[in-house]
């Protein structure tokens, strides 16, 4: 039912979407692109949230070209007043006759009913072309809105042997440097990066993003998204520390830069006091069974609109993800070292009775990053 002209336009979309990788949050990474007798006549995408959507850039570049002509959009257009007025009412106005979609939006405020209020005013609406690749553009979102809780990654830096550290906990540095800018990028993509106390204490380190930009929209584009994401500044991730009987002192560079969310399993307030300032928050979490309940973590950093957790940590918070059944992607950066059997592994687990109780994950990617590989993997469910 679609054709290949139709795939044409779709990843179109769809790389204009990817423009909006690191400065969309919480918001989707949506592109648009608008045909007219086989000629694009606009182009869109979403910038930023609180800014249009990717839609009316589309349309307001096309002008009365959008009337007859084809919409692709690589995610259900939204029905609802937002921050924004609803896309399918934009579309419906401007005298669409057909709207391509890749993948609904799950959003319990739109959910079918951008697709419907399309057919409703006579458009013809497909969806689920290229869905795949929309789903996996916003994964993050995706797992916010079906599953309440962002998408989550854990990164690792390793030796050869697997060790992340040496026995005193420091790990800086195992990698090289282009692997070291390849996790800038990832920070740079998620909205929010969590550590543990044992990090904090040993690398001190700032969990900020530095010599990154946003992404820059081609030269020739001539969308009034392209204008708008040139002045983007650079969204900066949420930090978040577990540190469940506050043991991290409070002058750590983390801490001084503000703005860190400290979930910790301490429920007396003065304890709280030194960590608050520099727009610090605090906040308890229960602890069944003496252990800080990550799901409860993951679950409010859902609630504040994180769609992508990044979790930077050592083999004490990276053990209790494992186990809690949280991990989504394992994103390992091997360097060609040997560091030795007494420095520290990866993930604290409890020792297993058997090889069969072994943790067992897919590859998902590997590359060389520097001098350094680069392997992904997704745990098998
Ligand atoms: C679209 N096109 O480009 C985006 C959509 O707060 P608002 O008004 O920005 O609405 C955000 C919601 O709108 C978001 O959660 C998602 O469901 C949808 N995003 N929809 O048609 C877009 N970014
Ligand atoms: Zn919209």
């Amino acid at each position: 039912m679609f054709t290949a002209e139709d795939h044409l336009h779709m990843s179109r979309a769809l790389q204009l979407a990817a423009l909006g990788m690191r400065t969309t949050s919480p918001n989707p990474r949506v592109g648009c692109v608008i045909v007219n007798r086989g000629r694009i006549v606009g182009e869109g995408w979403h910038v930023a949230a609180g800014t249009p959507h990717a839609e009316p850039h589309a349309l307001a570049q096309a002008g009365e070209l959008a009337r007859g002509a084809t919409a692709y959009v690589t995610l259900e257009p939204c029905s609802h007043h937002g921050r924004t007025p609803p896309c399918a009412d934009a579309l419906v106005g401007a005298g669409l006759a057909r709207v391509v979609v890749a993948s609904t939006d799950p959003n319990p405020l739109v959910a079918g009913q951008g697709m419907a209020r399309l057919r409703a005013a006579g458009i013809l609406a497909e969806s689920g072309l290229m869905e795949a690749e929309a789903l996996a553009l916003n994964r993050g979102f995706m797992s916010r809105m079906t599953r309440g809780r962002p998408w989550v990654t854990v990164k690792l830096g390793m030796s050869l042997d697997g060790k992340t550290a040496l026995d005193d906990g420091r790990s800086q540095w195992i990698t090289g440097p282009a692997a070291r800018r390849d996790v800038m990028r990832l920070r740079a993509e998620s909205c929010a990066i969590l550590t543990g106390s044992g990090t904090v204490m040993a690398d001190d380190p700032q969990l900020t993003v530095r010599g990154i930009d946003p992404l820059q929209p081609p030269a020739d584009c001539m969308s009034p998204a392209a204008a708008l994401m040139r002045e983007q500044p650079l969204r900066r991730p949420l930090r978040a520390v577990v540190d469940s009987r506050l043991a991290t002192s409070p002058v750590r560079a983390i801490y001084l830069n503000g703005g860190v969310r400290l979930y910790t399993c301490v429920s007396e307030g003065a304890r709280h006091a030194p960590y608050i300032g520099h727009g610090n928050l605090v906040r308890v979490v229960p602890a069944p069974n003496g252990r800080v309940d990550l799901s409860a973590i993951v679950a409010d950093l859902g609630l504040q609109g994180c769609n992508n957790l990044l979790v930077e940590a050592g083999m004490g918070l990276a053990g209790a993800v494992l186990r809690a059944g949280l991990l989504d992607e394992l994103v390992c950066y091997v360097a060609p070292a040997i560091i030795g059997h007494q420095a520290l592994g990866a993930f604290n687990l409890p020792p297993l009775a058997s090889l069969e109780d072994k943790v067992r994950l897919a590859w998902h990617d590997v590359r060389p990053v520097g001098d350094d590989l680069r392997l992904t993997l997704r745990p098998v469910r």
